[in-house]
Protein backbone atom coordinates (compact mmCIF):
# COMPACT_ATOMS: atom_id res chain seq x y z
CA UNK A 1 0.00 0.00 0.00
CA UNK A 2 1.95 3.24 -0.81
CA UNK A 3 2.15 5.93 1.59
CA UNK A 4 0.18 9.44 1.48
CA UNK A 5 1.35 12.56 3.16
CA UNK A 6 -2.00 14.56 3.85
CA UNK A 7 -1.31 18.65 4.23
CA UNK A 8 -4.88 20.03 4.86
CA UNK A 9 -8.04 18.99 5.33
CA UNK A 10 -9.46 16.55 2.95
CA UNK A 11 -13.78 15.89 2.76
CA UNK A 12 -15.30 12.64 4.05
CA UNK A 13 -16.11 11.22 0.61
CA UNK A 14 -12.68 11.86 -0.63
CA UNK A 15 -10.86 10.35 2.41
CA UNK A 16 -13.28 7.04 1.86
CA UNK A 17 -12.52 6.67 -1.58
CA UNK A 18 -8.21 6.89 -0.43
CA UNK A 19 -8.25 5.07 2.53
CA UNK A 20 -8.99 1.16 0.73
CA UNK A 21 -5.39 1.92 -1.23
CA UNK A 22 -3.41 4.51 0.65
CA UNK A 23 -2.01 4.43 3.99
CA UNK A 24 -2.64 8.11 4.84
CA UNK A 25 -0.57 10.05 6.95
CA UNK A 26 -1.25 13.52 8.82
CA UNK A 27 1.73 16.00 8.57
CA UNK A 28 2.58 15.41 12.37
CA UNK A 29 3.28 11.88 12.34
CA UNK A 30 4.87 10.51 9.34
CA UNK A 31 8.33 8.79 7.76
CA UNK A 32 9.24 11.14 5.26
CA UNK A 33 11.44 8.25 3.43
CA UNK A 34 8.03 6.39 3.04
CA UNK A 35 5.85 8.64 1.31
CA UNK A 36 5.62 8.63 -2.26
CA UNK A 37 2.43 10.75 -2.57
CA UNK A 38 1.17 13.76 -1.40
CA UNK A 39 -2.16 15.56 -1.10
CA UNK A 40 -2.45 19.11 -0.55
CA UNK A 41 -4.55 21.96 -2.04
CA UNK A 42 -3.51 25.63 -3.78
CA UNK A 43 -3.49 27.70 -0.79
CA UNK A 44 -0.74 25.41 1.72
CA UNK A 45 0.91 23.57 -1.45
CA UNK A 46 4.40 22.00 -0.18
CA UNK A 47 7.01 23.55 1.31
CA UNK A 48 10.55 23.56 -0.39
CA UNK A 49 11.92 22.22 2.99
CA UNK A 50 9.00 19.20 2.74
CA UNK A 51 9.34 18.32 -0.79
CA UNK A 52 13.29 18.08 -0.41
CA UNK A 53 13.04 15.73 2.46
CA UNK A 54 10.93 13.57 0.74
CA UNK A 55 13.14 11.48 -1.25
CA UNK A 56 11.15 8.75 -2.82
CA UNK A 57 7.98 10.88 -3.28
CA UNK A 58 6.31 10.43 -7.00
CA UNK A 59 2.91 12.27 -7.03
CA UNK A 60 1.77 15.32 -5.86
CA UNK A 61 -2.11 15.95 -6.01
CA UNK A 62 -3.46 19.40 -5.41
CA UNK A 63 -6.97 20.14 -4.76
CA UNK A 64 -7.77 23.58 -6.60
CA UNK A 65 -6.46 25.22 -9.89
CA UNK A 66 -3.65 27.65 -8.97
CA UNK A 67 -0.36 25.88 -7.42
CA UNK A 68 2.20 28.82 -7.24
CA UNK A 69 2.54 27.12 -3.39
CA UNK A 70 4.07 24.57 -5.14
CA UNK A 71 7.59 24.59 -6.79
CA UNK A 72 6.38 22.67 -10.09
CA UNK A 73 10.04 23.31 -12.20
CA UNK A 74 11.76 21.76 -9.35
CA UNK A 75 8.89 19.19 -8.97
CA UNK A 76 9.58 17.85 -12.50
CA UNK A 77 13.16 18.49 -12.64
CA UNK A 78 12.84 15.02 -10.07
CA UNK A 79 10.61 13.10 -12.08
CA UNK A 80 7.60 14.41 -9.16
CA UNK A 81 4.68 14.63 -11.27
CA UNK A 82 1.80 17.56 -10.13
CA UNK A 83 -1.61 17.51 -10.51
CA UNK A 84 -4.38 19.98 -10.07
CA UNK A 85 -8.11 20.49 -10.66
CA UNK A 86 -8.76 22.56 -13.77
CA UNK A 87 -11.65 23.20 -15.79
CA UNK A 88 -13.84 21.63 -13.14
CA UNK A 89 -14.23 25.16 -11.30
CA UNK A 90 -14.76 27.20 -14.65
CA UNK A 91 -18.03 28.26 -14.62
CA UNK A 92 -18.73 28.87 -10.97
CA UNK A 93 -15.61 30.96 -10.70
CA UNK A 94 -17.31 33.24 -13.66
CA UNK A 95 -20.38 33.08 -11.60
CA UNK A 96 -18.67 35.29 -8.93
CA UNK A 97 -16.89 37.39 -10.77
CA UNK A 98 -20.10 38.38 -13.11
CA UNK A 99 -21.78 38.75 -9.47
CA UNK A 100 -19.00 40.45 -8.19
CA UNK A 101 -19.54 43.46 -10.95
CA UNK A 102 -22.81 43.35 -10.90
CA UNK A 103 -22.75 43.88 -7.34
CA UNK A 104 -20.72 46.81 -7.99
CA UNK A 105 -22.15 48.52 -9.87
CA UNK A 106 -25.86 48.46 -9.16
CA UNK A 107 -24.67 48.90 -5.74
CA UNK A 108 -25.99 45.92 -4.17
CA UNK A 109 -24.94 45.97 -0.59
CA UNK A 110 -25.60 49.65 -0.12
CA UNK A 111 -29.33 49.26 -1.23
CA UNK A 112 -29.71 45.85 0.98
CA UNK A 113 -28.54 47.67 3.77
CA UNK A 114 -30.84 50.68 2.70
CA UNK A 115 -33.97 48.22 3.21
CA UNK A 116 -32.58 46.85 6.38
CA UNK A 117 -31.63 50.03 8.23
CA UNK A 118 -35.41 51.29 7.03
CA UNK A 119 -33.50 54.59 5.41
CA UNK A 120 -36.07 53.42 2.15
CA UNK A 121 -39.19 54.29 4.66
CA UNK A 122 -37.29 57.24 5.74
CA UNK A 123 -35.53 58.72 3.08
CA UNK A 124 -37.86 57.27 -0.13
CA UNK A 125 -36.30 55.68 -2.92
CA UNK A 126 -32.90 54.82 -2.92
CA UNK A 127 -30.57 57.15 -5.43
CA UNK A 128 -29.98 55.70 -8.58
CA UNK A 129 -26.90 52.99 -9.44
CA UNK A 130 -24.98 52.78 -12.91
CA UNK A 131 -26.16 50.15 -15.91
CA UNK A 132 -24.02 47.26 -16.17
CA UNK A 133 -25.25 47.14 -20.01
CA UNK A 134 -22.93 47.11 -22.96
CA UNK A 135 -19.47 48.30 -21.03
CA UNK A 136 -15.61 47.43 -22.38
CA UNK A 137 -14.32 44.44 -19.88
CA UNK A 138 -10.88 44.08 -19.91
CA UNK A 139 -9.88 39.89 -18.90
CA UNK A 140 -6.54 39.80 -17.62
CA UNK A 141 -5.37 36.46 -18.07
CA UNK A 142 -7.50 34.87 -20.95
CA UNK A 143 -7.47 31.39 -20.18
CA UNK A 144 -9.93 28.37 -18.94
CA UNK A 145 -11.58 30.69 -16.40
CA UNK A 146 -11.68 33.78 -18.25
CA UNK A 147 -12.75 32.47 -21.57
CA UNK A 148 -15.59 31.24 -19.00
CA UNK A 149 -16.27 34.85 -17.86
CA UNK A 150 -16.30 36.23 -20.93
CA UNK A 151 -19.03 33.79 -22.62
CA UNK A 152 -21.00 34.05 -18.95
CA UNK A 153 -21.41 38.16 -19.31
CA UNK A 154 -22.64 37.84 -23.02
CA UNK A 155 -26.46 38.87 -22.05
CA UNK A 156 -24.66 42.36 -20.84
CA UNK A 157 -23.67 42.76 -24.22
CA UNK A 158 -20.23 43.77 -23.57
CA UNK A 159 -17.11 45.32 -25.69
CA UNK A 160 -14.55 42.44 -23.89
CA UNK A 161 -10.87 43.15 -24.37
CA UNK A 162 -7.92 41.04 -22.38
CA UNK A 163 -4.13 41.06 -21.68
CA UNK A 164 -2.21 37.73 -21.56
CA UNK A 165 1.09 36.96 -21.68
CA UNK A 166 0.44 35.62 -25.73
CA UNK A 167 -2.58 36.47 -28.39
CA UNK A 168 -5.65 33.94 -28.42
CA UNK A 169 -7.38 32.59 -31.42
CA UNK A 170 -10.60 34.46 -30.65
CA UNK A 171 -12.53 37.59 -31.41
CA UNK A 172 -11.71 39.80 -28.72
CA UNK A 173 -9.00 42.72 -29.05
CA UNK A 174 -5.94 42.01 -27.32
CA UNK A 175 -3.71 44.25 -25.68
CA UNK A 176 0.09 43.73 -24.79
CA UNK A 177 0.41 46.44 -22.22
CA UNK A 178 -1.99 45.93 -19.26
CA UNK A 179 -2.36 49.98 -18.44
CA UNK A 180 -2.73 50.52 -22.19
CA UNK A 181 -6.09 48.23 -22.04
CA UNK A 182 -7.02 49.43 -18.29
CA UNK A 183 -7.01 53.07 -20.21
CA UNK A 184 -10.00 51.92 -22.63
CA UNK A 185 -12.07 49.32 -19.70
CA UNK A 186 -15.03 50.33 -17.78
CA UNK A 187 -14.02 47.33 -15.57
CA UNK A 188 -10.72 45.21 -15.39
CA UNK A 189 -11.32 41.38 -14.33
CA UNK A 190 -8.19 39.66 -12.91
CA UNK A 191 -8.00 35.74 -13.34
CA UNK A 192 -4.35 34.76 -13.69
CA UNK A 193 -2.47 32.90 -11.40
CA UNK A 194 -0.66 33.74 -8.79
CA UNK A 195 3.02 33.96 -8.13
CA UNK A 196 6.23 35.84 -9.05
CA UNK A 197 5.19 37.05 -12.67
CA UNK A 198 2.06 38.34 -11.73
CA UNK A 199 2.97 40.07 -8.36
CA UNK A 200 1.40 43.05 -8.24
CA UNK A 201 0.87 43.46 -11.80
CA UNK A 202 -2.22 45.08 -11.24
CA UNK A 203 -0.24 48.56 -9.85
CA UNK A 204 -1.26 52.49 -8.95
CA UNK A 205 -0.50 53.11 -12.87
CA UNK A 206 -3.16 50.70 -13.69
CA UNK A 207 -5.67 51.25 -11.28
CA UNK A 208 -5.14 55.24 -12.48
CA UNK A 209 -5.86 53.53 -15.94
CA UNK A 210 -9.08 52.28 -15.11
CA UNK A 211 -9.91 55.75 -13.01
CA UNK A 212 -12.61 56.82 -11.17
CA UNK A 213 -15.34 55.27 -13.28
CA UNK A 214 -13.72 51.83 -13.46
CA UNK A 215 -14.15 48.78 -11.71
CA UNK A 216 -12.04 46.13 -10.31
CA UNK A 217 -13.00 42.90 -10.15
CA UNK A 218 -10.63 40.23 -8.71
CA UNK A 219 -11.21 36.37 -8.31
CA UNK A 220 -7.59 35.44 -9.48
CA UNK A 221 -5.36 35.86 -6.54
CA UNK A 222 -4.79 38.86 -3.45
CA UNK A 223 -1.06 39.09 -5.30
CA UNK A 224 -1.74 40.34 -8.20
CA UNK A 225 -3.37 43.76 -7.32
CA UNK A 226 -1.04 46.20 -5.10
CA UNK A 227 -3.42 46.29 -2.03
CA UNK A 228 -1.84 49.19 -0.40
CA UNK A 229 -2.00 51.05 -4.00
CA UNK A 230 -5.75 49.40 -4.11
CA UNK A 231 -6.44 51.19 -1.13
CA UNK A 232 -5.29 54.44 -1.97
CA UNK A 233 -6.89 54.58 -4.98
CA UNK A 234 -10.41 53.93 -3.74
CA UNK A 235 -10.11 55.46 -0.58
CA UNK A 236 -8.99 59.09 -3.34
CA UNK A 237 -11.58 58.34 -6.01
CA UNK A 238 -8.72 57.53 -8.63
CA UNK A 239 -10.36 53.92 -8.79
CA UNK A 240 -14.42 53.88 -8.80
CA UNK A 241 -15.16 50.45 -6.98
CA UNK A 242 -13.75 47.55 -6.63
CA UNK A 243 -15.04 43.74 -6.15
CA UNK A 244 -12.43 41.47 -4.25
CA UNK A 245 -12.86 37.51 -3.58
CA UNK A 246 -9.11 37.11 -3.01
CA UNK A 247 -6.35 39.38 -0.67
CA UNK A 248 -3.03 39.64 -0.07
CA UNK A 249 -2.57 38.02 3.37
CA UNK A 250 -5.88 35.89 3.62
CA UNK A 251 -8.11 35.76 6.09
CA UNK A 252 -6.58 39.13 7.51
CA UNK A 253 -7.93 42.17 5.13
CA UNK A 254 -7.14 45.21 6.12
CA UNK A 255 -9.50 47.79 8.02
CA UNK A 256 -9.25 50.17 5.82
CA UNK A 257 -10.68 48.12 2.78
CA UNK A 258 -13.70 46.84 5.21
CA UNK A 259 -14.20 50.31 6.35
CA UNK A 260 -14.60 51.61 2.31
CA UNK A 261 -18.26 51.38 1.00
CA UNK A 262 -17.17 51.67 -2.63
CA UNK A 263 -15.99 47.40 -2.10
CA UNK A 264 -17.98 44.33 -2.35
CA UNK A 265 -16.04 41.56 -0.38
CA UNK A 266 -15.90 37.70 -0.57
CA UNK A 267 -14.20 35.25 1.93
CA UNK A 268 -12.44 33.42 -1.32
CA UNK A 269 -15.22 31.81 -2.02
CA UNK A 270 -14.94 31.66 -5.99
CA UNK A 271 -15.36 28.21 -6.20
CA UNK A 272 -16.83 27.30 -3.02
CA UNK A 273 -20.05 25.30 -3.83
CA UNK A 274 -21.14 22.14 -2.54
CA UNK A 275 -21.08 20.94 -6.43
CA UNK A 276 -18.10 22.19 -7.51
CA UNK A 277 -16.39 21.59 -4.47
CA UNK A 278 -16.84 17.83 -4.78
CA UNK A 279 -15.84 18.13 -8.18
CA UNK A 280 -12.35 19.32 -7.26
CA UNK A 281 -12.20 16.83 -4.39
CA UNK A 282 -12.80 14.00 -6.82
CA UNK A 283 -10.63 15.05 -9.57
CA UNK A 284 -8.15 15.34 -7.00
CA UNK A 285 -8.35 11.62 -5.81
CA UNK A 286 -8.94 10.54 -9.23
CA UNK A 287 -5.67 12.23 -10.32
CA UNK A 288 -4.12 10.02 -7.17
CA UNK A 289 -6.17 6.30 -7.90
CA UNK A 290 -4.63 6.52 -11.52
CA UNK A 291 -1.17 6.61 -10.64
CA UNK A 292 -1.36 4.30 -7.93
CA UNK A 293 -3.19 1.84 -10.60
CA UNK A 294 -0.63 2.40 -13.37
CA UNK A 295 1.64 5.75 -13.08
CA UNK A 296 -0.23 8.41 -15.41
CA UNK A 297 -2.51 11.05 -14.44
CA UNK A 298 -5.40 12.89 -15.66
CA UNK A 299 -4.61 16.72 -15.43
CA UNK A 300 -0.71 17.27 -14.50
CA UNK A 301 0.51 20.84 -14.89
CA UNK A 302 1.74 22.49 -17.73
CA UNK A 303 5.36 21.87 -16.02
CA UNK A 304 5.16 18.10 -15.34
CA UNK A 305 3.02 17.12 -18.39
CA UNK A 306 5.92 15.45 -20.58
CA UNK A 307 6.57 13.19 -17.41
O1 LIG B 1 0.16 32.23 -20.98
P1 LIG B 1 -1.05 32.88 -21.58
O2 LIG B 1 -0.76 33.84 -22.68
O3 LIG B 1 -2.08 31.86 -21.99
O4 LIG B 1 -1.73 33.77 -20.43
C1 LIG B 1 -2.24 33.21 -19.24
C2 LIG B 1 -2.43 34.35 -18.27
N1 LIG B 1 -1.18 34.71 -17.61
C3 LIG B 1 -0.68 35.95 -17.63
N2 LIG B 1 -1.14 37.08 -18.17
C4 LIG B 1 -0.39 38.19 -18.03
N3 LIG B 1 0.79 38.22 -17.35
C5 LIG B 1 1.29 37.11 -16.79
N4 LIG B 1 2.45 37.15 -16.13
C6 LIG B 1 0.54 35.89 -16.91
N5 LIG B 1 0.72 34.63 -16.48
C7 LIG B 1 -0.34 33.92 -16.93
O5 LIG B 1 -3.39 33.86 -17.33
C8 LIG B 1 -3.66 32.67 -19.38
O6 LIG B 1 -4.39 33.44 -20.32
C9 LIG B 1 -4.25 32.90 -17.99
C10 LIG B 1 -4.29 31.64 -17.12
O7 LIG B 1 -5.13 30.72 -17.70
P2 LIG B 1 -5.16 29.18 -17.27
O8 LIG B 1 -3.78 28.67 -17.15
O9 LIG B 1 -6.11 28.48 -18.17
O10 LIG B 1 -5.71 29.22 -15.78
P3 LIG B 1 -7.22 29.14 -15.25
O11 LIG B 1 -7.66 27.73 -15.15
O12 LIG B 1 -8.07 30.07 -16.03
O13 LIG B 1 -7.01 29.68 -13.76
C11 LIG B 1 -6.44 30.96 -13.51
C12 LIG B 1 -6.23 31.22 -12.05
C13 LIG B 1 -5.61 30.10 -11.22
O14 LIG B 1 -4.24 29.96 -11.41
C14 LIG B 1 -5.95 30.52 -9.81
O15 LIG B 1 -5.01 31.45 -9.33
C15 LIG B 1 -7.27 31.24 -9.99
O16 LIG B 1 -7.45 31.41 -11.39
O17 LIG B 1 -8.30 30.44 -9.47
Amino acid sequence: MPDLLQIGPISEEMRARLEPVFAIHQTKRYTPDDITHVITNGNLGVTPKIMASLKNLKMISSYGVGYEAIDAVEAARRGIIVTHTPDVLNEEVATTAVLLMLACYREMLRDDAYVRTGKWARMGSAPLTRSAENQTVGILGLGRIGQAIAHKLAPWQPRIVYHARNPKDVAYTYFDNLTAMAFECDVLICITPGGSSTQGIVNAEVMAALGPQGTLINVSRGSVVDEPALIKALSNGTLGWAGLDVFAHEPDVPQALRDLPNTVLLPHVGSATVETRAAMGALTVDNLLQHAENGTVISPVPECAGL
